[in-house]
């Protein structure tokens, strides 16, 4: 398995499947949603809108699957990430479960390349370094990653990008 730290726009990337960062009510929102919503059309909306039906509300660290509208991708994968309150109240356990519920996700649908936003570390605040290593360490960790092809991080932002390859670098 690869893993590859990226800088370009989600929406872009031709992969099996994109993971959106999303908030509990799967209703779009900025950031990364925002565009994935804009970019995949309503399609995905609609879906998201049977999935809260059934479920009521996704929870911080849990991940859903839909398709991928008009995307280059094939699914998408919603997980919504914890809201930075300081860094005691779970937020690096709930962070490392959206990774795991995203890639257990790929593994039941047989899903071997997906892709990555550096989830939490924008409008939720995640510190973006504290953030980048619960990302790497989780995904390592998993087992699931053996049926995996590739796994890209994708950064919006130089920042993150930087991140990702300094800690990818040295590790
Ligand atoms: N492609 C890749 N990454 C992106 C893109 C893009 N097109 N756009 C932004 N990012 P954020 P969060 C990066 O705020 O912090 C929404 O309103 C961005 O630079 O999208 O988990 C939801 O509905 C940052 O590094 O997600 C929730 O309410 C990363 O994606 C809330 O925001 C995550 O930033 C979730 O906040």
């Amino acid at each position: 398995m690869e893993l590859t730290p990226v800088r370009t726009d989600i929406t872009k990337l031709k992969v099996d499947a994109v993971v959106n960062a999303a908030n509990p009510s799967l209703m779009g929102g900025g950031g990364v949603d925002g565009a994935i919503h804009r970019a995949g059309g309503p399609d995905i909306l609609a879906e998201c809108g049977a999935i809260i039906d059934r479920i009521g509300r996704c929870e911080p660290g849990q991940a859903v699957i839909t398709h991928a509208g008009r995307l280059p991708a094939r699914f998408v994968i919603h997980t919504v990430g914890p809201v930075w309150r300081g860094g005691g109240e779970g937020e690096e356990h709930v962070l490392a479960c959206c990774y795991q519920a995203s890639l257990q996700l790929c593994f039941e649908n047989g899903l071997r390349s997906v892709a990555f936003p550096n989830i939490s570390t924008g409008i939720y605040g995640y510190p973006k370094q504290a953030a980048a290593k619960t990302a790497i360490e989780t995904i390592k960790a998993a087992a699931v990653c053996d049926q995996m092809e590739a796994i890209f991080l994708c950064c919006f932002d130089w920042e993150n990008f930087q991140i990702y390859q300094e800690l990818l670098r040295v590790e």
